[in-house]
């Protein structure tokens, strides 16, 4: 039995077209989890400003998430939604975390190296720092659990490591403070299912991302019906048919990608997409992915718009949840100062 209480903390930021990937990576598995554990989901606007953000877009961009979250079924009273900047201990936990990661940590980190390109020297700090904030966004409610698409397993490692050098730096300190068991749990990752890794629609070696120039390489959740049947029949395929089982798609990388994402919206395995449309050609199997895509994304999509209509509403659901999570990250603050020696 795990000395620590089971806690879902996971996170999207706000930097526009939220697509497919984040929906199937994170956000419908942010759903699921409701019915068996107490979860935040948090808007990371503090991470998206780590790249220049326009204020007007950035705001409304917060709301977007925040009306995505709510759209698909997450439940904000029963559980906490809210945007990062509203808790302040995020960044002052990220401070502390900041002198118990070690730069050749960070120095590691993929998700750095592709950002920041080859003008690294131009990059800011905060995307350096990032997965530090990222550690603290967790652990500053001592969240055991991470749903996440396979990108950010790094992450999570760091976190991890983070988490248990803290708990080995003051050992002592967090023994005398009454904990046998360390201070933090160590986080564990939630990367499950069939589309852990959406990839690009015009290019299967690439993960679709909302920052890609090419609009047809994603679905974004604002989407219509026609815009998202018209990105599907334009999707890149090979010549051949589809297999009948998951290990004929090895090497196909394309093919992989699109069954998938049908897998993941139908709640099935890929071979049991397979046993359906192995032997057939891809234009049948496009048109019933479009038609099962739009199906399930519309009622979303539609929510996801009349919600963003009203502000006042979405930035209600913003603040009540801020109010309970900051009282939770409070607690933690407060354990940290005396476990590391700051007077309070
Ligand atoms: N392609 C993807 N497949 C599966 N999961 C994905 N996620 C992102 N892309 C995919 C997951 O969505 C959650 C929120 O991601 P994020 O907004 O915090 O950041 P990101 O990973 O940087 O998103 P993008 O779309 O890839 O943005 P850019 O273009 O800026 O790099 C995370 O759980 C992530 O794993």
């Amino acid at each position: 039995m795990s000395a620590f209480q089971q806690r879902v903390f996971s996170g999207v930021q706000p930097t526009g077209n939220l697509h497919l990937g984040n929906y199937l990576g994170a956000i419908q598995k942010f759903v699921d989890l409701q019915d068996n554990y107490d979860c935040m989901y948090c808007v990371v606007d503090m991470h998206a400003i780590t790249v220049w953000q326009d204020p007007n877009e950035l705001r409304d961009n917060i709301r977007e998430v925040t009306a995505a979250f709510l759209a698909a079924g997450i439940d904000a009273k029963k559980h906490i939604v809210f945007n990062q900047s509203r808790v302040p201990q995020h960044a002052e936990l990220a401070w502390v975390f900041n002198c118990v990661a070690r730069m050749g940590w960070l120095n590691r980190m993929t998700q750095f190296k592709e950002k920041a390109g080859k003008d690294r020297e131009n990059a800011s700090v905060g995307l350096f720092a990032y997965p530090a904030l990222m550690a603290a966004d967790i652990l500053v409610y001592r969240g055991t659990h991470v749903p996440v698409g396979d990108d950010q397993k790094q992450h999570l490692e760091l976190a991890r490591d983070i988490a248990q050098k803290f708990n080995n730096d003051f050992a002592d300190s967090i023994a005398a403070n009454g904990h046998a068991d360390g201070f933090f749990p160590l986080p564990e990752p939630l990367i499950t299912g069939p589309a852990t890794r959406v990839m690009s629609l015009r290019d299967g070696s690439k993960k679709m991302s909302k920052s890609d120039a090419s609009d047809l390489s994603r679905i974004n959740l604002r989407d219509d019906a026609e815009q998202i049947a018209a990105k599907i029949r334009k999707a890149r395929t090979d010549p051949e048919p589809l297999p009948s089982e998951a290990k004929g798609l090895e090497g196909r990388r394309e093919a992989d990608n699109l069954v998938g994402i049908y897998a993941a919206l139908s709640g099935d395995s890929r071979d049991k997409v397979l046993s359906e449309f192995g032997g057939g050609q891809f234009s049948s199997f496009k048109q019933a992915l479009a038609d099962l895509c739009i199906e399930k994304l519309a009622p979303i999509t539609s929510e996801m718009r009349r919600m963003q209509a009203d502000t006042a509403y979405i930035d209600s659901v913003l603040e009540d949840g801020g109010v309970r999570a900051r009282e939770l990250a409070q607690g933690t603050m407060d354990q940290v100062k005396d476990i590391i020696g700051l007077l309070r």
